[in-house]
Formats: C-alpha cells, sequence, structure tokens
C-alpha cells in the first residue's frame, strides 16, 4: 500500500468516525458508520510492514524523553543501536568499566506507536571484548529479539519487531552471562504510546535504576571491576539513578515550574532490585503500574520491578527541592539512589507553611532540655 492509500484509509476513518457522531441520532446509521470506520483502522493496522511509511526513530539520553506521537497511522520506525564498553564516572573519584547502548546507562529511550513495526539495525563496536545483543520486553517473540541481534564486535545486525500493544517497557543485553551485562550498564526504556495517545503533561522525565557490583567498597576511589560474587548474593555497592551517583541531583537536577505537570517514565534495569520508587514531598496522582494499563491513583510509592517499569504522574503544587529515591532508604542515603526535582514557583501556605514556631517544651516533671543544636541538621536530613 502506497502513502497516499493509507493517508486516504486514516483519513475515511476519521470522516466515517465524525459523520458517526452527527448521526448519533440515528442509531441504525451510526452502528454502521462505526462499524466500517472499525474496518477501515483494521485494514490500516493490517497493513503489511513493507508498505508502511517509514521513518527514523527520535531518540533521547535520559533523562530526556522522545516527542510525543502525532501519527494517528502506523509507520515502520528505524531505529539505529550501538552497543559499546566504555569507562565512565561512577561517583566521585570511582571509574567503571561500563557496557552500554549507546554510550550511556541507561540506553536512549525510544517512543513507537501501538502497531507500528520497530526496525532495529544493532552494531556491535569494533573495541567491543565481547558479543551483545538486545531483548525488547516490547516484543513478542522468541526471546523478544536476542537471537535475532546477538552482534560480534565489528558487524551489524537488523532485524524488526511489530510493538502490539501498549505499554512501557524495558529492553536489555541477554548475552551470557546475562546478569553481568545487565549489571554493566546495559538496559534502557522503549515506551509504546495506545493509538490514541497519552495525556498531555508540561514535562516529562526518563528515569531508570540499576544496581551495581564493584570490587571496591562503596566510594573506593579508582576504576573499579565487577564483583561476580557479589552481583550473584545481591549485595550491591551502588544503587542509583540513570547509571551514576548525582546524575539526576544537584547540577543535574530534573527542573518543573509549580503548577505543572509532570510524567516520570521509569525503569529498572536491576539485575537483581526491586525498586520502591518514591518522591519525597509529593504523591503521585496517577500511577500505570508496572507500566501498564491499569491506572492506580493517589500513590506514595511504587514498586517497579527488575526488568519493568512504572509511568508516574502529579502536578507540582509548590515551589521546593523534591528529593527522588528508591525508598529503601539505606540504598538512597548509603548506596546513591537519590536524585532531585527543583520545583520554582510561588510558595504557598495554604498548602504548607514554613516552620510558625520553635518553642521550648517541658513535659510535666522534666528539666529543661539541652540547647537545640540539632534541631536545624534534623529539619535537613532530606535535603
Ligand atoms: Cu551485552
Amino acid at each position: 500500500m502506497k502513502r497516499q492509500t493509507l493517508a486516504a484509509i486514516v483519513a475515511s476513518v476519521f470522516a466515517l468516525a465524525a459523520c458517526g457522531q452527527q448521526a448519533a441520532d440515528k442509531p441504525a446509521e451510526n452502528a454502521a458508520s462505526v462499524e466500517a470506520a472499525a474496518s477501515a483502522a483494521s485494514q490500516a493496522a493490517d497493513t503489511p510492514s513493507s508498505e508502511l511509511p517509514v521513518i527514523d526513530a527520535v531518540v533521547t539520553h535520559a533523562p530526556e524523553v522522545p516527542p510525543a506521537i502525532d501519527r494517528d497511522y502506523p509507520a515502520k520506525v528505524r531505529v539505529k543501536m550501538e552497543t559499546v564498553e566504555k569507562t565512565m564516572k561512577m561517583a566521585d573519584g570511582v571509574d567503571y568499566r561500563y557496557w552500554t547502548f549507546d554510550g550511556d546507562v541507561p540506553g536512549r529511550m525510544i517512543r513507537v506507536r501501538e502497531g507500528d513495526t520497530v526496525e532495529v539495525e544493532f552494531s556491535n563496536h569494533p573495541t567491543s571484548t565481547v558479543p551483545h545483543n538486545v531483548d525488547f520486553h516490547a516484543a513478542t517473540g522468541q526471546g523478544g529479539g536476542a537471537a535475532a541481534t546477538f552482534t560480534a564486535p565489528g558487524h551489524t545486525s537488523t532485524f524488526s519487531f511489530k510493538a502490539l500493544q501498549p505499554g512501557l517497557y524495558i529492553y536489555h543485553c541477554a548475552v551470557a552471562p546475562v546478569g553481568m551485562h545487565v549489571a554493566n550498564g546495559m538496559y534502557g526504556l522503549i515506551l509504546v504510546e495506545p493509538k490514541e495517545g497519552l495525556p498531555k503533561v508540561d514535562k516529562e522525565f526518563y528515569i531508570v535504576q540499576g544496581d551495581f557490583y564493584t570490587k571496591g567498597k562503596y566510594g573506593e576511589q579508582g576504576l573499579q571491576a565487577f564483583d561476580m560474587d557479589k552481583a550473584v548474593k545481591e549485595q550491591p555497592e551502588y544503587v542509583v539513578f540513570n547509571g551514576h551517583v548525582g546524575s539526576i541531583a544537584g547540577d543535574n537536577a530534573l527542573k518543573a515550574k509549580a503548577g505543572e505537570t509532570v510524567r516520570m517514565y521509569i525503569g529498572n534495569g536491576g539485575p537483581n532490585l526491586v525498586s520502591s520508587f518514591h518522591v519525597i514531598g509529593e504523591i503521585f496522582d496517577k500511577v500505570y503500574v508496572e507500566g501498564g494499563k491499569l491506572i492506580n491513583e493517589n500513590v506514595q510509592s511504587t514498586i517497579v520491578p527488575a526488568g519493568g517499569s512504572a509511568i508516574v504522574e502529579f502536578k507540582v503544587d509548590i515551589p521546593g527541592s523534591y528529593t527522588i529515591v528508591d525508598h529503601s532508604l539505606f540504598r538512597a542515603f548509603n548506596k546513591g539512589a537519590l536524585g532531585q526535582l527543583k520545583v520554582e514557583g510561588e510558595p504557598n501556605p495554604e498548602i504548607m507553611t514554613e516552620k510558625l514556631s520553635d518553642t521550648v517544651y517541658q513535659p510535666e516533671g522534666a528539666s529543661a532540655p539541652a540547647a537545640p543544636a540539632s534541631a536545624a541538621s534534623a529539619a535537613n536530613a532530606y535535603e
């Protein structure tokens, strides 16, 4: 089918849908129109992938998110991926030999539409020491494409899959030992938007948690090697967002303005730990549970399984620095799983005041307390 033919079908779907709306007072005619529209839509969805319009995917490094899909018809979306083994900073003074998709952890975020055919051109850099591949959790079929993309250093493989079901999905390397490839940073997210799209929000962010296993203890300086024993025991030295300590904190903090709606696409590469994802001082208005269709509301912390995802949405009402954590708190404050969302705007004391008073508290029969030297540091514990 040529592009024009497809466009004609898409146009006719809209024409029929519009016709259906106008004819609401004529049930029989309306039903016929809806049926015809559904038939045309399914015809468009069944278009062989070789006849789909071809477009190049817009992909982004974390925490950026590719733009929303503005198509209402399926396409063949070309995605180029390159695996690179690369030394990068894990924390201040700590380096690690990461294995990456496209040079960073997580790999780039991919965004397609339900029904699209995703055509993957998968290259393994000539300097790689081992083969790599990719298992798309968004794909239906053996291994999620792992065998089709198994690629030796200095080679390129291609394959394609149809994004049959909407949702937010992890992709990861699946070459043995799989746990090690994933522990070295080989994961990312692909969003398959539902045909009708997602509601508009003001800000979108891409965050993937991962656990890392270094020979040296947390913070030990220098180039750190992977520790298989700690990985098997599931005792990481580092638990981080977006591959590195501080990747979304301090100067790299995420930013929004009071009154804006924020959507976070959260992944968990693992390989081992389940995340209890939480934003301190916020309540998720909506959670797309495990990145699927089920929506929960008014959620404080959400589970993100290893090899899984969640989409969280919330409106930031008042300014502040909102700390992003895995609420298994020693991971946050001792292993690196800590980020920040900095919100600018006008304070609203109706929603939360600043401290209004601090007076001596003396229960009946108790002696006067010592000077409240620790009060300030206690108040700042989450900053
Ligand atoms: Cu790999």
